[in-house]
């Protein structure tokens, strides 16, 4: 089972990860981590930290000549920005005479909870850890499982089909044709749009709402379509809740930083429609076995991949740091103060598909463990293509069992 850990404070010197379970003999070089680091610092929105760091990770353990060998991985990303903060994020010099604590909570963020919760003076330390800059960890962490996937045929992909009032909705032929070749096809599209839009009239209106919002002082969300195609049928269990792989996955989006909403396929459409109008009716084809002609479980009936593409939705409320102050107090005064400015984005949410992308990798990864197990990628690969193979052939009257 994958299992990983991240560390490091936003303006701490570095950001660290130990990821431990990834089975040996997977093929991985450092490019591959730092493109998808990369992809996650780009899109449009994005605020002043960006222009700084160029995020490069460094690996400690667990790889020898560019596979891995089945021990934790120690990841560290520097933060370039770590020369500017030395004071204010001293380690074991006491604070500086000058320095002035944070002591007015922007609403919707950690910062009033964390306050409370820790009990500090000073909500700067909550702002550190809790800041969506720790999803570089995350996305370097999940790159192990994501090529561990590819090289089983696995493929995660995502787009953003809305940013603010900015929605898309890409027609199904072309959705099909990229879900065709795998889902990174998807990705790989997206990646050519500022905001991961798939068609440029959407991508128009979503740059000029991003534009409006940051003359405003203000901040935008949107919504994150995620893929996972080449899962067969059988990942995750209906027999516990914690095996549901439905329940996994929405756990791991909701993880990340501002992320309030997980729908499955059109969970919600669906919840307004009547029975007959919502379930995938199962056909049998001679040559490929059951076939669904729709998709609206998402890839997941009674908690287990169907053997469809999953497809997953993900709810990104605005960045809570405003440039234009919404009402707040002072804790320390108790008086009425306007949230204070902390630098941060106008609109992430390209980003966050990347991270989306990152954190699903492993739930899915686990689910394989799980039902084929296997500590060398050469013996899991032998075994999911076993099951596989049987797979094509069940309930197929031309090529039976
Ligand atoms: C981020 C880095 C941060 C923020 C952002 C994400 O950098 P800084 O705080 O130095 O500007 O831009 O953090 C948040 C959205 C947040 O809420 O804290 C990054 O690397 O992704």
């Amino acid at each position: 089972m994958i299992r990983y850990f991240t560390a490091g404070e936003s303006h701490g010197p570095a950001l660290s990860a130990i990821v431990e379970g990834v089975p040996a003999g997977i093929t991985i070089s450092l490019d591959d981590i730092n493109t998808q680091l990369a992809r996650r610092q780009q899109g449009y929105g994005r605020g002043g930290r960006m222009n700084i760091e160029t995020d490069k990770a460094e690996v400690l353990s667990g790889i020898r000549f560019g596979k891995t060998i089945g021990s934790p991985i120690t990841l560290v990303i520097k933060n370039r920005d770590w020369e500017n903060w030395t004071t204010i994020m001293a380690q074991f010099d006491q604070p500086a005479e000058e320095m002035t604590k944070i002591t007015i909570p922007r609403p919707g963020h950690a910062d009033l909870a964390g306050r409370i919760k820790y009990g500090f003076d000073d909500i700067r330390p909550v702002i550190e850890r809790s800041s969506a800059r720790e999803t570089a960890a995350r996305v370097a962490a999940g790159t192990f499982a994501k090529i561990f996937l590819k090289a089983l045929g696995i493929e995660i992909g995502s787009y953003i089909s809305a940013i603010g009032l900015a929605t898309e909705s890409p027609s199904d032929r072309l959705l099909a044709e990229l879900l065709g070749k795998g889902a990174e096809a998807v990705s790989t599209q997206a990646d050519l749009s500022p905001v991961r839009m798939l068609s440029k009239a959407t991508e128009t209106d979503a740059v000029a709402a991003i534009d409006e919002a940051k003359q405003r002082g203000d901040t935008l969300g949107g919504i994150i379509e995620l893929f996972i195609t080449g899962v067969p049928v059988g990942f995750g269990s209906y027999v516990q809740h914690d095996r549901r792989l439905d329940a996994a996955l929405a756990s791991a989006i909701l993880s990340i930083q501002a992320i309030k909403g997980v729908e499955i396929g059109t969970a919600f459409a669906n919840a307004r429609k009547p029975g007959s109008e919502v379930h995938d009716e199962l056909h049998l084809s001679p040559a490929e076995g059951v076939i669904r002609k729709t998709n609206r479980a998402g890839g997941i009936e009674g908690s287990m991949s169907s053997g469809q593409t999953i497809h997953l939705r993900a709810a990104m409320k605005p960045i809570s740091s405003l440039i234009t102050p919404l009402q707040s107090f002072d804790i320390e005064s108790l008086q009425p103060a306007p949230s204070r400015f902390e630098r941060s984005d106008t609109c992430a949410v390209p980003a966050a598909g990347v991270v989306a992308e990152a954190v699903v990798a492993p739930v899915i990864a686990n689910a394989l463990l799980e039902k084929l197990g296997g500590d060398h990628l050469d013996e899991i690969r032998e075994r999911f293509d076993y099951y596989r193979k049987n797979l094509r052939n069940t309930f197929s009257t031309e090529h039976p069992l």
